[in-house]
């Protein structure tokens, strides 16, 4: 089976890869482009593959880094994703998150820097997260290897699980993603994905779709509605409702104490 590492630069991603392949590992590049491209073999069972993915912030096309890790993620399907999240960054992290939970592959939490996390003395409440975010979720450290077996049987055990998504925009967007999905000629659980993109007018993903310009013109029209109701550009209004969402979730999930004591079990 196939594991992809996600996360933001920095989130510890190639200090995870490392510890669980060691000497195990392959670098080459992604076709086309200078990027680099690490794989190797789960150092435990060899018939686990491991692929340490650039590391991007969102899923919005400004980079190859970007454009690499969606697409190997919507044509290579991974069996299972591990999201590895910053935990000292927590709320800036969630924003790739929340796009990722899109992809239609399950995913599995890793929120690392635990130990940066305990000196800080952040403090994530992870009942109350995992149950909107319905992804299980652990506290690891990749540098010091706190976690990390029990994060990759978790991984392992996601291998076929149906994956949720985490995000639900307001119902006039909904109904506009429901609108677009009609046009989109892709197995049901990515349609959402694409109609999303189209939304944000994110032209990368056209030549993925075969649509026809009266398509487009159609789309166009349902897009510039919603946008005249708002007044509002159509990609702004999909990155606002996510990162209010964020900010709402965080408010009630992530404490910064320094009472000197530490509220960790
Ligand atoms: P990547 O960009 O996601 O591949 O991140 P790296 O694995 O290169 O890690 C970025 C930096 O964070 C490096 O200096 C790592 O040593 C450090 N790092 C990674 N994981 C942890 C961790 O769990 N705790 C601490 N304190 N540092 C970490
Ligand atoms: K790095
Ligand atoms: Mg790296």
């Amino acid at each position: 089976m196939k594991i992809a590492l996600v996360g933001n630069p920095n989130s510890g991603k190639t200090t995870l890869f490392n510890s669980i392949t060691g000497s195990n590992q392959y670098v080459g590049n992604w076709p086309g482009v200078t990027v680099e491209k690490k794989s190797g073999k789960l150092k435990t069972d060899h018939s686990v593959e491991i692929i340490d993915l650039p590391g991007i912030y969102s899923l919005s096309p400004y980079s190859s880094e970007e454009i690499i890790t969606r697409d190997y993620i919507v044509e290579e399907k991974p069996d299972v994703v591990i999201n590895i999240i910053d935990g000292t960054n927590f709320e800036r992290n969630l924003y790739l998150t929340s796009q990722l939970s899109e992809l239609g592959v399950p995913m599995v939490l890793a929120i690392n820097f635990h130990d940066a996390m305990i000196k800080d003395r952040i403090s994530i409440d992870e009942e109350k997260l995992s149950k909107i975010l319905s992804y299980p979720m652990i506290k690891i450290s990749a540098l010091n290897g706190e976690n990390i077996d029990k994060l990759m049987d978790i991984a392992i055990s996601l291998k076929g699980t149906e994956n949720k998504r985490i995000h639900t925009f307001n119902d006039d967007i909904e109904n506009l993603i429901e609108e677009i999905s009609k046009f989109i000629d892709k197995e049901e659980k990515l349609k959402r994905y694409y109609s999303i993109k189209l939304i944000e007018h994110d032209d990368k993903i056209r030549p993925k779709l075969n649509l026809s310009s009266e398509d487009y013109k159609n789309i166009e029209d349902l897009i510039s509605k919603i946008e005249k109701k708002y007044d509002d550009d159509s990609a702004a209004l999909i990155a606002d409702s996510r990162y209010n969402q964020i900010e709402q979730l965080v408010k009630g999930s992530l404490v910064y104490s320094n009472n000197g004591k530490s509220t960790f079990s």
